[in-house]
This record gives C-alpha cells, sequence and structure tokens, in this order.
C-alpha cells in the first residue's frame, strides 16, 4: 500500500496560502473555513508549531465582528455560523479562547436558534440541520449549551430523521452523509444518541463503500475522498464502524495523494485541494492510521484537544 506522504503535505498545507494562487483566489470567501482544515491537518501530523500562533490568532479577531458575536469568513466579510465555529475550532487547536468574549460569541449563536429548535445559519434566516450541528458544537466548546433549548434542538434535528434511517437537512429532505453527520454529531454532543436505530443507520452507511474502497455521501453517487470522514465519524458514533473495509478505503485514500507536491484531491488523478486534504488525513486518523493523531468524530479536533477543553473545565 502506498505510504502516507506527510511531509509534503504539510509543505503543500503552509504554502497553499500565497496570496497569487489559485486555490487561494477560490477561497477567498471561505478563508476562514480553509484555516481550519489547514491548521487541523497539521496539527494531526504534530506539524501546528509550522505556523506562527500569534500571527494565525491575531488573523481570526480580524474576522470578527464585535458588535454581532460572530465570525466572517475573511476580514470585512459578514457574519456566519459556519465560520464561527471555524474560529473557536481554530482557537481551541492553539489553546487561545482566552482571546474570546466567550458570552458575546454564545450569544450570537444561540440567538439564531428558532422557535422551532432548528438554527438558521445567520441573519438571512436558511435553515439546515448543519447549523444545528455547528451551533451545538460551537457552544458545548464554550461550555455554554444552557443558553439555548437544547431539547428543542434535539427535536428538531430528530424531526430530519427518514426512513432509511439516515437524515437531511430538513425534515423530508434526503439522506446525504453530510448531514448525518451533522445530526448525528449533534445527538452525540447533547447525549441523545438513543433517537437512532444504529443498525439500519450503519447498514446504509456503510453501504456508501463503493467497488473502488473510497466511500460516496448518497446512493449512485462517485466515491469521494470527503465521505470518508462524514461516513466513518457517523459509524464511529453509533459504535458500526467494522461494518467498512478500512484496508480498501485506505489505500482509496493514500491513491488520492499528489506524493511529489503534496495535498489530496477527491478522487484518484483529481486536482488537490486542501478541504480533501484535510478530510483525507481525518479519515485516516479516524482509521489509527500510524503516525497521525487521533480525532474526537463528534467535534472534529484532535482528540487531546477535545479532552484539553473537557477535563480542564
Ligand atoms: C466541523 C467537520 C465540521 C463540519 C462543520 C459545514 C458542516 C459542519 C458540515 C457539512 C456537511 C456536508 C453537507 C457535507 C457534504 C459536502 C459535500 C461534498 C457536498 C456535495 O454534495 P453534492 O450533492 O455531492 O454535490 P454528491 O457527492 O452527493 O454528488
Amino acid at each position: 500500500m502506498a505510504e502516507l506522504a506527510a511531509d509534503q503535505h504539510v509543505r503543500y498545507i503552509v504554502t497553499v496560502e500565497k496570496k497569487d494562487s489559485f486555490e487561494s483566489l477560490v477561497m477567498e470567501h471561505i478563508r476562514l473555513n480553509g484555516a481550519y482544515w489547514g491548521l487541523t491537518t497539521l496539527d494531526l501530523l504534530h506539524k501546528l508549531h509550522a505556523v506562527d500562533a500569534a500571527e494565525v490568532v491575531d488573523w481570526i479577531m480580524s474576522c470578527y465582528h464585535p458588535e454581532s458575536g460572530g465570525f466572517g469568513g475573511n476580514v470585512g466579510h459578514d457574519p456566519h455560523v459556519l465560520y464561527t465555529l471555524s474560529a473557536v475550532q481554530v482557537l481551541c487547536l492553539f489553546d487561545r479562547l482566552d482571546v474570546l468574549d466567550i458570552d458575546k460569541v454564545a450569544d450570537y449563536v444561540a440567538g439564531l436558534q428558532n422557535e422551532d429548535g432548528s438554527f438558521s445559519g445567520d441573519i438571512w434566516g436558511e435553515v439546515d440541520t448543519r447549523f444545528s450541528y455547528i451551533a451545538l458544537c460551537t457552544l458545548s466548546l464554550l461550555h455554554r449549551l444552557h443558553k439555548i433549548n437544547m431539547q428543542k434542538a434535539v427535536d428538531f434535528v430528530v424531526s430530519c430523521k427518514n426512513l432509511d434511517g439516515g437524515f437531511g437537512a430538513m425534515p423530508g429532505g434526503e439522506s446525504h452523509a453530510g448531514q448525518i453527520f451533522c445530526c448525528v454529531g449533534a445527538l452525540a454532543i447533547t447525549g441523545s444518541l438513543h433517537h437512532i436505530d444504529r443498525d439500519l443507520l450503519g447498514w446504509w452507511l456503510c453501504e456508501r463503500q463503493c467497488k473502488d474502497g473510497g466511500l460516496n455521501g448518497r446512493p449512485e453517487k462517485l466515491a469521494d475522498v470527503c465521505y470518508s470522514w462524514w461516513v466513518l465519524s457517523s459509524l464511529i458514533m453509533i459504535d458500526r464502524v467494522h461494518w467498512i473495509d478500512k484496508e480498501k478505503l485506505a489505500k482509496f485514500i493514500l491513491n488520492c495523494q499528489d506524493k511529489e507536491n503534496g495535498g489530496i484531491s477527491d478522487r484518484p488523478d483529481n486536482a488537490v485541494d486542501i478541504y480533501h486534504t484535510y478530510f483525507g488525513v481525518a479519515g485516516l486518523s479516524l482509521m489509527e492510521y500510524p503516525g497521525v493523531k487521533p480525532m474526537d468524530p463528534a467535534y472534529a479536533l484532535p482528540l487531546d484537544v477535545v479532552n484539553r477543553i473537557f477535563l480542564r473545565k
């Protein structure tokens, strides 16, 4: 089997930020998500020190909106929960939550809860189970879950469960591995996994493994490296990960590497990007690949970081 080209991936991540690169341009509007993907990968590979922590923290805080309490995807961009979670996660990596006005950030997130328990992503009101997960994950990392109506939040997520055992973006929405991660993660964080039929959902999830060993996100779709994370993390949370052929999956991920210049792509021979590099390495972490730190499947952060947050409290 091919080996993980860890050094090349580290080099790729620290150079991808070059202002004039194509990737940097197309990621301009989601730079905070990119920071979370790249920096978490560095940490998983024991190389977080390859970047200047103070510089990163300063930049993160330059995306903060003190009036609302939320973070934008880049400097001067509007706040949204998608970037607020990434900001909190990166600060967790560096153990620098102290730079936050924690109650202000938590109030921003909590203020986006709707009457039916769902969450909007920002002031414009779009509702999606992604935002339920993000709100619960952010508030939990900040030790502020008490600021929302948790029962209603759980009830909304449960109302998005389908007959096939999976979950969609809203009630009646098609089951999709990405949304399943969000809903299973939300239920795990709130201690509500009893709402899941583990065998039914586990069956749907393990059927995502394709002949090439990779995982897809829903029936009849092509495998994509990112589902290594969305599917495996969900299977781990419901204790059914042994239903996947891990060796075939690891081989699929490793075959998507650019072994010379670093980075991982969605499928073999495609162009690499920071998103797939992160989810490829994260998938390997969930399969206990040697040299990669273990990850927490619900919080999507290295386990030592999550332990530091919850054991120190
Ligand atoms: C902290 C890890 C973490 C996540 C934060 C944003 C978020 C919460 C979760 C996103 C979950 C999600 C919906 C992932 C799927 C992303 C994806 C590859 C979508 C592509 O959808 P299609 O329909 O692709 O284009 P398929 O593979 O179905 O053809």
